[in-house]
């Protein structure tokens, strides 16, 4: 752990990495090390290869600062919240501390702080700011909180447990907003993403005697709605309260034409596993994978066939 603070302290300039299509998580984690780097006086760059990030991030502090142009010299670089290498979206970066949660994180930095038991990557680098007796102001406690309370959908989530509200307490007592977190987070939705929604869950199917759902995003629904690539969540999400429904699966058609499939469910399939399946990864209850070359019709039969054969 203090080799951590150790190479942040030797390097001259830092980059901080937001996966893909970043979340509050992984990007408030970001957002949380650049304010602490600030204090620190170090160069930094908050990079993400996503051009178009979620504004319902905008919130949160930095957000103006992403650039998704990697920087060509930097001494260190930081990964918030990605499970592999691929999440990075640039290759080849040395050296490289992979700070995350993810059960199917494969351990691809120079340094590797992976914490399978925490609740979101901001509570893994809360432990670490804790237990260096890192002063947490109040723009790392919103970032931190943000995460937190995302990737725990609003304290709902299996993993919720005490620890879970002992940091929101304390980030909370360090003046983290709240209000703005739940409001950007779960109480905002773009018309386009509304809309798309609604598409899905008009297409939704279900079978295996419904304990599976399936919704298919092809491009003409996201072209005809303008929606992003995150709103799909909503409906995947949402598919799940059926009462029948254990496991819930979204293929969707990227506009380069690969598909990218997310899984989810509630029960005790090990979901990391059936992605991995396909080559992708994640935790038990939400993981996702990406294919190329393939048909969204074949790549749903086969998920349904592995899916019912885990519940069988
Ligand atoms: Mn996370």
């Amino acid at each position: 752990m203090s080799e951590i603070f150790d190479q942040i302290g030797q390097a001259g300039h830092i980059v901080l990495i937001a996966h893909l299509n970043p979340d509050a998580d992984s990007f408030g984690s970001a957002s949380a090390m650049y304010t602490h780097l600030m204090r620190l006086q170090k160069k930094v760059t908050l990079f993400c290869a996503t051009q178009r990030v979620d504004p319902n991030l905008q919130f949160l502090p930095w957000f103006d600062k992403l650039r998704h142009q990697f920087p060509s010299h930097y001494d260190l670089a930081i990964s918030f919240d990605c499970a592999s290498a691929s999440r990075l979206g640039v290759e080849d970066v040395l050296p490289l501390i992979n700070i995350d949660h993810h059960s199917s994180n494969s351990g691809y930095g120079t340094l590797d702080c992976v914490d399978t038991k925490a609740i979101s990557t901001t509570q893994v680098l809360y432990d670490l700011f804790r237990s260096s007796d890192i002063k947490i102001n109040v723009k790392m406690a919103t970032a931190l909180y943000a995460g937190l309370v995302d990737d725990s959908q609003g304290f709902s989530t299996s993993k919720t447990d005490a620890k879970s509200f002992e940091m929101a307490a304390y980030l909370a007592r360090c003046g983290a907003d709240i209000e703005s977190c739940s409001r950007a987070l779960m109480q905002t939705m773009s018309l386009a993403a509304m809309r798309l929604k609604a598409m899905m869950l008009q297409d939704v199917r279900l079978v295996d005697d419904a304990r599976i759902a399936i919704l298919g995003v092809t491009r003409v629904m996201m072209e005809q709605t303008g929606a992003k690539e995150v709103d799909c969540e909503a409906a995947l999400q949402e598919s799940l309260y059926l009462p029948t429904v254990r496991l819930a699966v979204m293929i969707r058609e990227n506009a380069d034409g690969t598909l990218k499939g997310s899984l989810r469910g509630s029960d005790e399939t090990d979901l990391s596993k059936i992605a991995g399946h396909f080559g992708g990864g994640g935790h038990k209850h939400s993981a996702g994978f990406e294919l190329s070359g393939r048909s969204l019709e074949s790549v749903m039969e086969e998920t349904i066939k592995l899916f019912s054969k885990e519940l069988s």
